[in-house]
């Protein structure tokens, strides 16, 4: 796993190029505590992962260290996939994945975690699992369904295809296709967007989106209120209603 930090946006790179960025226990295990790191660290405000290499952000979780695993030894694999999956969801800052080719099996539930996707145009995206005798056990028969609806992720889960980054964009699975190589830097943009806005209204967005998902309707509505409510307890609503009647950038 690669760090890197630069100007309030860390760069996270899963860094097992010779397998296409599987992933196995040891990877999610670091990829959790670099979040974690990067969650208390009050410098950083965005976080953007990839992959290394130009071939494949995560062409899935490693095969090869699940052939012989028992279902209790899967029960436990699952289980650290999807809590270092779900501290994405319960980030305060949001998450940019940068899928820089294959995002297959646990590669697309990484992504589908991460709050905001951008495709390279070669980037292949599916949840191949159902060819290998297994469902997706990262979040992927969930998360799939909430971004894209049921009728599409049982298309993806149940033939296990592959679509391109074309076919991902007209089916909301990936929100920009950008040229070959520019994934990142696409990325960076985006993160440049996120980071001349209020901290605490980005933070409170994410998380009364996230929230609002698996409630009612009315029950995310109050939930809004409440978030809506609590902005004005905070400095950056003055700064930011302020500058803008005063014709000038706000400070954040
Ligand atoms: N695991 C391990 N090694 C992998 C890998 C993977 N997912 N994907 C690729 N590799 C390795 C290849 O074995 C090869 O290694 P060597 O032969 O060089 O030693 C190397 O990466 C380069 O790959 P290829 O030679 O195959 O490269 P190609 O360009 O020909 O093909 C490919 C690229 C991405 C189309 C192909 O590698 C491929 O199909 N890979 C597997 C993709 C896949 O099926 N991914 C889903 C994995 S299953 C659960 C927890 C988690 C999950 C499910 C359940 N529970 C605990 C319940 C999640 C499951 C998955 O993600």
């Amino acid at each position: 796993m690669l760090t890197e930090k630069d100007g309030g946006v860390a760069l996270v790179t899963v860094n097992r190029p010779q397998v296409l960025n599987a992933l196995n226990r040891e990877v999610l295990l670091k990829l959790r505590k670099v979040l974690e790191e990067l969650e208390s660290s009050p410098d950083i405000r965005v976080v953007i992962i990839t992959g290394a290499g130009d071939k494949s952000f995560v062409a899935g979780a490693d095969i090869a260290g699940m052939v012989e695993m028992t279902p209790d030894d899967a029960r436990e694999f699952s289980r650290l996939g999807h809590e270092t999956f779900g501290f994405i969801d319960a980030m305060t800052k949001p998450v940019i994945a940068a899928i820089n080719g294959y995002a297959l099996g646990g590669g697309l539930e990484l992504a589908l975690a991460c709050d905001i996707r951008v495709a390279a145009e070669n980037a292949r995206l599916g949840q191949p699992e159902v060819g290998l005798g297994i469902i997706p056990g990262f979040g992927g028969t969930q998360r799939l369904s909430r971004l894209v609806g049921p009728g599409r992720a049982k298309d993806l889960i149940l033939t296990g295809r592959t679509v391109t980054a074309g076919e991902a964009l007209s089916m909301g699975l990936v929100e920009y296709v950008v040229p070959q190589g520019e994934a990142l830097s696409f990325a960076r943009r985006v993160a440049s967007q996120i980071l001349e806005k209020s901290p605490s209204a980005v933070t409170r967005a994410k998380s009364a989106i996230n929230r609002g998902l698996d409630i009612p309707l009315e029950q995310g509505l109050r939930l809004e209120e409440e978030e809506f409510s609590l902005c004005f307890s905070h400095p950056d609503q003055k700064e930011g209603m302020r500058a803008f009647l005063e014709k000038r950038k706000p400070r954040y």
